[in-house]
């Protein structure tokens, strides 16, 4: 047999064909590299820095950034906001004057930046249409589109109240401008159909997120199904394809593309089409890759990626078949209370590493992390696992054991 050989100290920078190999270390050399993470352009650790203007703020909830643009050496983002007297109560409860979600109740507005980090809000940029109207009840989760020239938003628009048996029902309208200040000229319909009842993109379409690529509009989204027993959750993705940005999307007869990720992020990158895949679905916390936009590959493991990534993509819409990545973006994170903010995130998931320091993965994260509220056990079940203990906690002695 050829194990003679022992695995060297110094990995071998060629698959070793003189060594008897395991499946993990013949993955490494056929999925993976040798050098590991540090040289995986998929690869990056994520850094998370506080910002002002549109960070954390009492009774203001801003979450869901659009990418990140850069206009004449300012940045741009347009975010979800939502001020309401009365916290999020619920489907169940929700009125005229109570939100049901955090994203109920909301508008969509938009701030400016000169260096990433100190921001101003700049106000609304589509709001609430009048009651009674299509978009009346909240618009939210937009991203941005520059296209021939013109600039247009898309956003999740909601109409009438929520129902409990309703799922997180809306569409995607969309509003265009000539400057990324405005003003925004709504469209006030739905640039792209819900699926027909049974199909996974029946009840929502979500996270709207715009790039050009092999010459047309690519929206890629995540799709919701109606789900009233609340069963058929599915967090997929898909892609829908347009020559115009009021449409017709046409989705793809292969969606959904992506099987995990509960919102959408992605760039190009060289030929193909990158994506931030963060929570839910077996493929979470993963970057993925696909040179054709449609079949993506599992091409990096992350910890602690950013939730709704809205990356500074500059060549979001370059269609140059050279994308060169990301190495900072906006995104949101969760409060105990009842307001939530936007946050940046750094990486370094460009062509070429660029920041070394951020292929590292041996990230120490502490007790703040591990015991935070959402994460920690909760006396109940604390309570429950004591009570149990006896009788479903297996002894570790057992008869084999004893001489
Ligand atoms: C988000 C996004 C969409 C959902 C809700 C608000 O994180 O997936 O925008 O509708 O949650």
């Amino acid at each position: 047999m050829k194990g003679s050989k022992v695995f060297p100290a110094v990995i071998p920078t060629e698959k070793p064909m003189d060594l008897e190999l395991s499946n993990a270390m013949r993955r490494m050399f056929d999925i993976w590299n040798p050098y590991e993470d540090r040289q995986n352009d998929f690869y990056s650790s994520f850094k998370y820095s506080e910002i002002t203007g549109i960070g954390k703020e009492e009774g203001v909830s801003r979450r869901d950034p659009s990418k990140v643009i850069k206009v004449n050496g300012t940045y741009y983002v347009w975010y979800t906001r939502r001020q309401t007297e009365h916290p999020p109560v619920g489907p169940a409860n929700c009125t005229d004057d109570l939100p049901a979600y955090d994203w109920d109740h909301a508008d969509v507005y938009y701030a400016t930046s000169k260096d990433g980090f100190h921001w101003e809000e700049q106000g609304a940029a589509v709001t609430r249409a009048a009651k009674g109207e299509y978009g009346d009840r909240s618009v939210t989760t937009p991203d941005i589109l520059l296209f021939n020239g013109k600039y247009y938003l898309y956003y999740q628009t909601y109409t009438g109240a929520f129902k409990q048996d309703k799922g997180d029902n809306c569409n995607v309208s969309m509003a265009w401008s000539h400057s990324p200040v405005g003003p925004w000229h709504r469209l006030d319909k739905p640039v792209i159909e819900l699926g027909d009842v049974d199909e996974w993109d029946s009840c929502a379409i979500h996270d709207p997120y715009l790039l050009v690529y092999k010459d047309k509009i690519w929206m890629y989204y995540k799709g919701e199904p109606l789900n009233p027993n609340n069963q058929k959750i599915v967090r997929a993705q898909g892609v829908a394809i347009a020559d115009h940005p009021e449409g017709p999307f046409v989705k793809s007869s292969l969606n959904p593309v992506l099987n995990s990720g509960h919102e959408t992020g992605l760039y190009p990158f060289g030929e193909g089409i990158a994506a931030i895949i963060s929570r839910d679905g077996p493929e979470k916390n993963t970057i993925q890759y696909a040179s054709d936009g449609l079949n993506f590959e599992v091409k990096s493991h992350l910890s602690i990626p950013p939730l709704a990534p809205g990356p500074f993509c500059p060549d979001a819409f370059a269609d140059d078949g050279d994308g060169q990545g990301i190495s900072w973006g906006l995104c949101h994170t969760f409060t105990a209370g009842d307001c939530n903010y936007i946050m940046r995130f750094d990486c370094d998931l460009k062509r070429q590493t660029q920041r070394p320091q951020f292929k590292q993965t041996y990230n120490r994260f502490q007790e703040e992390t591990f015991l935070q509220p959402m994460m920690k056990l909760d006396d109940e079940t604390k309570n429950l696992s004591i009570k149990n203990a006896a009788t479903h906690d297996r002894e570790t002695v057992i008869k084999r054991d004893i001489p």
